[in-house]
């Protein structure tokens, strides 16, 4: 198809920086310090796109110094100030909407249409929402201060998103960032630095060092750095969190999940079909509060999952910049061989596959729409997060078992229940082990909701006003004021 809006632009934008990139630290860019790079690649062709720097401790020291000289007058702004500054942020993501959302496409490999119309204009609306927080931080939080430095680390899946959600209720709340963007999707936090400056965000306020694990270490090593707010895998969100035990930092996390999709035999089929597509197939399935486990009631199984194959069987797979794709690519092959290799070993351990019988293009990381049947609760399909476009299906036949098969899963990030029957779906609601709980639908976000998980699914929560608890502590003499009842 025709190249979406925003496409000479972007390749303009790489153009002119000649693929490379440094840390953005202070207000400008700047190399590493050790002079050391790493490649990012184009998740739907294999090829090499840019050339970004790899943080070490010197550049960490480097951006934690800037973030800490520019945190006092950062902080001494008034709510209404603070606000202005987060308005322009957002009038910016939306003036460069089109930009944003190719180079994160081409940098991600997730289809344009989710860019263009989910992840950008969801990033662009945490923006304004927060500035509301801002303005009304002296009144509504006067006993409350900033934290300070704070130290962030985002993954993958959701770049430019997920930046939104850690830098907006930090800057609006006086706090200033240093953010360590995922390895394999850096450029649109540098793109958004560069918007920044431009839209006339302080020096030092927000700075970004790019680079790989260590990079992120570094940062949750800095003394200097007082909380770390943390989205990835459960594995390095332990890491942290006994890295910082101890330390003084606060600490959010929000890690992996395996969240259940459950269909009682009353449900709006025809819109349940659709929930598992946005549930398991949008982003590829890169999700973390993806609907990968389907549960339906046993009357209804076999019509049910007839259906959900015939959609799959549907789906359109290819080049992301394609306005008609449903499925992109995957980020990078290391995810895409963890997929084939779990998808294997449940097979192995005696589930069904069944793929949408598709023509993939050739060249970069892409994978079948994917469900397996037959699965066993103990198998590793069903207890592993496959963080791909695979989910299981299991059939159980009452709500007791249905909630017991639901919470039997380390994780609780999510939950989706289908019902026609209100007090039903509310009542196995009420019963789940999750932070999120969607009635018939999946995957709604807003800014003024708080999310987070519950279990090993991490803790604290981003949006709303929990998330607007997250990045201040009482002020001291709060606790000194004498309490109204006495
Ligand atoms: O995650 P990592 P990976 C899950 C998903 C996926 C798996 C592996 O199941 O298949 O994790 O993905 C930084 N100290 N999720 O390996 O490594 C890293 O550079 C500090 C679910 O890509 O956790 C990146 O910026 N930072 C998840 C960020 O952590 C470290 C989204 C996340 O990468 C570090 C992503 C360290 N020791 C993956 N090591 C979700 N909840 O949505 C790495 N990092």
């Amino acid at each position: 198809g025709p190249a979406p809006e925003g496409d000479a632009e972007a390749r303009a934008w790489l153009k002119r920086h000649e693929s490379r990139f440094g840390h953005f630290i202070d207000g400008a860019f700047r190399p590493s310090a050790s002079g050391k790079t790493f490649p990012t690649f184009e998740p739907a062709t294999g090829h090499e796109l840019a050339m970004l720097a790899a943080g070490t401790k010197d550049d960490i020291d480097l951006a934690v110094a800037a973030a800490r000289k520019a945190q006092g007058a950062w902080s001494k702004l008034s709510g209404h100030q603070r606000a202005r500054h987060l308005y322009a942020l957002a009038r910016m993501i939306q003036r460069h909407a089109r930009l944003i959302a190719v180079i994160e496409t081409i940098d991600n490999g997730k289809p344009i249409r989710e860019t263009r119309d989910i992840d950008i204009p969801l990033a662009a609306r945490h923006f304004y929402h927060h500035a509301g927080w801002a303005q009304i931080q002296d009144t509504e939080f006067a006993d409350y201060q900033p934290i300070g430095v704070i130290g962030q680390i985002i993954p993958w899946n959701f770049p430019f998103l997920m930046l939104a959600w850690k830098v907006a209720p930090a800057l609006a709340l006086g706090n200033t960032v240093v953010l360590k963007p995922a390895e394999f999707t850096s450029l649109t936090a540098l793109l958004f630095a560069e918007l920044a400056a431009a839209a006339g965000l302080p020096a030092g306020v927000i700075n970004i060092v790019t680079g790989e694990g260590e990079t992120g270490a570094a940062l949750v090593d800095h003394l200097g750095v007082d909380k770390i707010a943390f989205t990835g895998s459960t594995e390095v969100g332990r890491i942290i969190r006994e890295k910082t035990a101890g330390s003084g930092k606060s600490l959010t996390l929000e890690l992996g999940g395996k969240s259940p999709f459950i269909v009682f035999d009353d449900a709006d089929l025809d819109g349940a079909v659709e929930g598992v597509v946005d549930a398991i197939w949008f982003n590829q399935g890169q999700v973390c509060c993806a609907g990968s486990r389907i549960l339906v009631q046993e009357g209804i199984a076999e019509k049910f999952l007839s259906r959900l194959k015939r959609r799959m069987a549907t789906l359109r797979v290819g080049p992301p910049l394609d306005k008609c794709i449903d499925m992109g690519a995957i980020v990078a092959p290391v995810q895409l061989q963890r997929i084939e290799k779990l998808v294997a070993q449940g097979v192995a351990e005696g589930a069904e596959l069944h793929q949408a019988p598709i023509d993939l293009p050739s060249g970069g990381c892409f994978y079948r729409p994917t469900l397996l049947t037959n699965v066993q609760p103990t198998s590793i399909v069903a207890t592993e997060e496959i963080f791909g476009p695979v989910a299981i299906t299991m059939t159980f036949r009452t709500p007791e078992e249905a909630i017991q098969l639901a919470n039997h899963a380390r994780y609780g990030l999510a939950a989706s229940v289908w019902s026609e029957t209100i007090g039903l779906a509310l009542h196995v609601a009420a019963k789940l082990q999750a932070g999120v709980v969607w009635v018939n639908a999946t995957n709604l976000f807003d800014a003024s909701a708080g999310f987070g998980g519950k279990k090993e699914s991490g803790f604290g929560r981003e949006g709303g006003r929990e998330g607007v608890y997250e990045y201040l502590k009482p002020k001291a003499w709060a606790a000194l004021k004498p309490r109204p009842d006495v």
